[in-house]
C-alpha cells in the first residue's frame, strides 16, 4: 500500500498545482478529522480548497475544473465516478463497486492490509507528502478511536500511536477520564451503569462503596484515582451489571495532546461526533484545526446532548414493554427521533440485558414514528427481517441490516405496529 501511496502523492501533487481541490468527506469522527488532516496539508502546500462535509456519498456529482478528493466515503460509489476528471477516492469501506481507470483509488482492502481508519490513511498520505505533518497523527488518533479500531492495535495504527503526541493508560472505559470522577459516573452513556448513569444519589453510592472522597471540595479524576481506589470501583460497577465480565469495562484509554493540554481521545471524538450528527459539521472541524471558540461552542452543544442523551435513558429505565426475549419502548414525544437511534445502540450495548435480546425503540418524528431496533451483544435474530414482516403487513419502509435496523411507520399505526410485533416476537420466541 505504501508504494500505491507514493503513486497517488505524486498525482496529487501535480494536479493540486493547477486545479483547486475540493475536499468531500463523511460527517463522523473519522471523516471530520480526515478533512481536517487533508485541510492542514493544502495549507502547507499552499494550495486552493473547498469542503464539504456529508452524511452519505451524494447523488449528483459534478466538478468544477476541481480536483475532488474522497474522504471515508466512496469504495461502493466508484462506478458513479467514471466521468469525472481528476477525482481521489482515500478510504477504508468494504469495496463493493468495480474502479473505472481515471479514479485514484487508496484502500487497505486492496492491499489486504489490516483494519486502518480513513483519517489513518490520510495521515500516511500527508506523511508521504511531508515529514513535517507528523503533527497530524494527534488527528488521525481521534479518527481511529471513533471509529474503534484502537481495540486491536495493527501495524498501520501503531505506525500512527508512534507519530502521535498520546499517552496510554489502563483502566476504566468510562470518559472522560481527566474531569472529576462523579460527573464521568453520572454522565456515563457510553456504558450504561444501571443505578448510577444519570442519577446522582447512585453515583455518591457507588463513589462511597469505593472509598473515593472529596479532597479540598473536588473529587479527583479517573485517572487521578489510587490502584485500591481504581479496583474498588470497578468491583462497584461490575456488581451492577449484569454482565461480570471486566474485559468490557476495562481497556486502554489514550490521553492525547490537543490545544497544549492532555485530553481524553474517546470524549473529543465523541463531541466532534455529536456536533457533527446535530448539524454543525463545521464546528467539528474547526475544533480539530485548533480553533478555541469552535471549540467552547461545541462544549455547549455536546454537553445539552448528553443531558438529553441521559434524559432519554433514564425515561427508557421506567418506560418499556418487557417480553421474554425483548423489550420495547414507545417514547411518543418524550425522546427525539434524533437521538432515538443512539438510545437503542446504547442499550444494546449496556450489559442492561442478556445477548440476543430483541430491542424496539419508537419515537415521534412529525406525523411519522420513527423506530430502531438492535440486539443486544453480539448474537441474535435479524431484526431487519423482523422489522420487515411488521411493515410488510402494516405498511412502513425498513432499512439497515441484521444487527441494526429501522423503520418509519405512519403515526396511525402506533398501536397496530406493536400488537403485530409483540405477536410476531412472542411467536418466535415459543418456537425455538
Ligand atoms: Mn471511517
Amino acid at each position: 500500500m505504501h508504494k500505491a501511496i507514493e503513486e497517488a502523492v505524486q498525482k496529487f501533487l501535480e494536479i493540486s498545482e493547477k486545479k483547486p481541490v475540493r475536499i468531500i468527506s463523511h460527517h463522523d469522527t473519522d471523516g471530520i478529522t480526515a478533512a481536517a488532516i487533508m485541510i492542514s496539508t493544502l495549507k502547507r502546500l499552499d494550495r486552493i480548497f473547498s469542503v464539504n462535509i456529508l452524511k452519505q456519498f451524494p447523488e449528483n456529482i459534478s466538478s468544477k475544473n476541481e480536483m475532488l478528493v474522497f474522504l471515508d466515503m466512496g469504495s461502493s460509489n466508484l462506478h458513479n465516478l467514471s466521468e469525472i476528471k481528476d477525482v481521489f477516492v482515500i478510504d477504508h469501506h468494504e469495496i463493493t463497486s468495480k474502479k473505472p481507470d481515471n479514479v485514484i483509488f487508496i484502500n487497505p482492502h486492496l492491499f489486504g492490509e489490516e483494519q486502518i481508519s480513513a483519517s489513518g490513511l490520510v495521515y500516511l498520505f500527508a506523511k508521504n507528502i511531508d515529514k513535517q505533518n507528523t503533527g497530524l497523527a494527534n488527528l488521525a488518533l481521534i479518527g481511529m478511536v471513533g471509529d474503534m479500531l484502537e481495540k486491536n492495535i495493527s501495524k498501520l495504527n501503531n505506525l500512527i500511536i508512534e507519530d502521535a503526541e498520546v499517552t496510554i493508560k489502563k483502566g476504566l472505559l468510562l470518559y472522560p477520564s481527566t474531569r472529576p470522577i462523579h460527573k464521568t459516573l453520572e454522565f456515563s452513556s457510553s456504558m450504561f451503569i444501571p443505578g448510577v448513569t444519570g442519577n446522582s444519589r447512585g453515583v455518591l453510592e457507588v463513589l462511597k462503596e469505593a472509598g473515593i472522597e472529596k479532597i479540598n471540595g473536588e473529587y479527583k479524576s479517573l485517572i487521578e484515582l489510587t490502584e485500591e481506589e481504581n479496583s474498588k470501583l470497578i468491583t462497584s460497577i461490575l456488581l451492577r451489571r449484569i454482565d461480570k465480565n471486566n474485559s468490557e469495562v476495562i481497556g486502554n484509554i489514550y490521553l492525547v495532546k490537543v490545544f497544549n493540554k492532555l485530553e481524553d481521545a474517546r470524549e473529543l471524538s465523541a463531541m466532534i461526533n455529536a456536533c457533527s450528527r446535530l448539524g454543525f459539521s463545521e464546528i467539528s472541524l474547526l475544533i480539530c484545526l485548533g480553533n478555541k471558540q469552535a471549540r467552547l461552542k461545541a462544549e455547549k452543544i455536546y454537553a445539552d446532548y448528553k443531558q438529553h442523551l441521559i434524559a432519554a435513558l433514564n425515561f427508557v429505565s421506567t418506560n418499556k414493554i418487557i417480553g421474554k426475549n425483548y423489550i420495547i419502548v414507545n417514547a411518543k414525544e418524550n425522546i427525539k427521533d434524533t437521538i432515538i437511534g443512539t438510545v437503542a445502540s446504547i442499550i444494546s450495548v449496556s450489559s442492561m440485558y442478556e445477548e440476543g435480546t430483541i430491542i424496539i425503540t419508537m419515537a415521534y418524528c412529525e406525523d411519522k414514528i420513527k423506530v430502531s431496533a438492535r440486539i443486544a451483544g453480539r448474537n441474535g435474530r435479524n431484526v431487519r427481517e423482523i422489522l420487515e414482516s411488521v411493515t410488510s403487513k402494516i405498511g412502513g419502509e425498513t432499512g439497515g441490516h441484521a444487527q441494526a435496523a429501522g423503520c418509519y411507520i405512519s403515526r396511525e399505526n402506533e398501536e397496530a405496529f406493536i400488537k403485530c410485533l409483540t405477536k410476531i416476537l412472542d411467536i418466535e420466541v415459543v418456537k425455538i
